[in-house]
């Protein structure tokens, strides 16, 4: 892993703070209240999460990260419209959020792309 100054991380972590902010919107009252999963050095927590239809994850950023994650969907249901926007694209070491929400039903399969063989996630979406 590379070691990087001080300065660069939290340049890192706030510029992807920043960004992770603008892919979740504001949601509505009356809906179910988002699945928390914790983005830790070096895991998901938990590591499975099973949520209704329409239903949420939110991820959170470990305060006492001190290495950068980010949030890709390496396998989705088959046919899954807009792929892309179950991945963050961009990492950070703390102070960071990620929420989406699941429309299609099936089994979802994640990863942190810097760390991929130790950070997997596996979100059910019931039918
Ligand atoms: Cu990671």
């Amino acid at each position: 892993m590379p070691v990087r100054g001080r300065a660069s991380q939290l340049v890192v972590a706030c510029l992807a703070a920043t960004s992770l902010a603008g892919a979740a919107p504001a949601q509505a009252g009356k809906a179910p209240k988002p699945k928390v999963v914790t983005v830790a050095d070096f895991f998901f927590a938990p590591s499975s999460v099973t949520i209704p239809r329409e239903g949420k994850v939110k991820w959170v950023w470990a305060p006492t990260n001190v290495e950068s994650h980010d949030v890709h969907l390496k396998q989705g249901p088959k046919g899954l419209k807009k792929k892309a926007t179950y991945s963050t694209r961009t990492t950070a070491v703390t102070n960071a959020t990620f929420v989406k929400a699941f429309p299609t039903p099936g089994s979802y399969r994640f990863i942190c792309t810097i760390h991929p063989t130790k950070m997997k996630l596996t979100v059910t979406v019931k039918k």
